[in-house]
């Protein structure tokens, strides 16, 4: 049997479609969300996911303010305009596009940011209101794939839950959101011993490790739920997940495809924590 395919295009379509109305709403009280998008350097991957973002932003309705710095750039120069920022009313959230060029620390970059403005959720007062089970904002990557395990009708309670990878982009916030909807979470990582044995035990599998085509259907339980998280350019201009998708999909109950799968989740995920944003902040 085939396994169905869980259509993240179509779902953020229609995430996409339900905030539009809530933006026109908002925008009625005079609240008009608005997204800073701010980007270092000339990373093509980077290039084409905050085009998506700013082409979303418009699409429901929502401005997007897009500063495009240079690849020397200095810390201190980025940190400056995240403080401007942070005091601009127009801006509902600030999204800095990772990774940065070497020189800069990333860590002190995301500390910059105020709180409710951190709209992927990676500033330590957002992450820790995570892991306690009180967050403002989810990472959209976690997030989105959450909404992808829900429509398609799959329950995580009791379930066991594998993750390979363990980003504080992804791999480590999605462990806590499975652990939250009462999974048996197990994190793999490059130390993990034997992971075809750990991939087989999961009922739920979500790999985000950024290797090609790195977890075959031979390591995938009869009748599982595959969450492929990867994005890897080929030589040739293919892109593939982390799985490989004609095995993986002849065993797996559901599978997400790439492209097509989470990558749109993220933006829609994304643009829910902007308008949420702007309706905290108006409060
Ligand atoms: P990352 O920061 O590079 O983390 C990769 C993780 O995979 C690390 O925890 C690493 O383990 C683990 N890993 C690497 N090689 C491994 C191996 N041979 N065996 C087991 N584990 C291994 O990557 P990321 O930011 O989480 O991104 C992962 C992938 O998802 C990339 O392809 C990225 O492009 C994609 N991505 C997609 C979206 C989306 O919206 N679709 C969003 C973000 C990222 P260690 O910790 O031990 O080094
Ligand atoms: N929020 N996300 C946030 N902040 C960051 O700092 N790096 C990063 C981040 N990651 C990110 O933006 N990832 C991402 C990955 C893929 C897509 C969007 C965002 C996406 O749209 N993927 C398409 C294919 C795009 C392509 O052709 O390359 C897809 O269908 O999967």
């Amino acid at each position: 049997m085939e396994a169905k395919v869980l259509n993240g295009k179509e779902l953020s379509t229609k995430i996409k479609e339900e905030l539009k109305l809530e933006v026109d709403e908002l925008k009625k009280s005079n609240i008009n969300p608005g997204l800073a998008v701010i980007i270092v350097g000339n990373d093509p991957a980077s290039r084409v996911y905050v085009n998506s973002k700013k082409k979303a932003c418009a699409e429901i309705g929502m401005e997007s303010f897009e500063y495009a710095l240079d690849e020397n750039t200095s810390e201190e120069a980025l940190i400056d305009l995240i403080h401007k920022l942070n005091k601009d009313e127009k801006v509902s959230g600030i999204l800095v596009q990772l990774p940065l060029p070497k020189h800069i620390d990333e860590e002190k970059v995301i500390f910059a940011i105020d709180p409710s403005k951190d709209v992927d959720a990676f500033h330590p007062v957002n992450v820790g209101k995570l892991m306690t089970g009180n967050p403002d904002f989810l990472p959209c990557t976690p997030a989105g794939i959450m909404e992808l395990i829900k429509e398609s009708g799959i329950d995580i309670s009791g379930k066991e839950c594998v993750v390979v990878g363990r980003s504080n982009i992804v791999g480590k916030p999605m462990a806590m959101l499975l652990l939250s909807k009462n999974g048996t979470v197990t994190v793999c990582h490059s130390r993990t011993a034997d992971i075809e044995e750990v991939c087989k035990r999961a009922d739920i599998l979500v790999v985000a490790v950024g290797k090609p085509e790195f977890i075959k259907g031979s390591s995938v339980k009869p009748g599982a739920v595959v969450i492929d998280v990867g994005i890897n350019r080929l030589e040739n201009k293919k892109l593939v997940g982390d799985v490989e998708y004609e095995s993986a999909s002849c065993v797996a109950s559901a599978i997400t495809p790439v492209p097509g799968g989470v990558g749109p989740m993220t933006i829609a995920m994304l643009m829910k924590n902007t308008v949420k944003a702007a309706r905290l902040q108006a409060k």
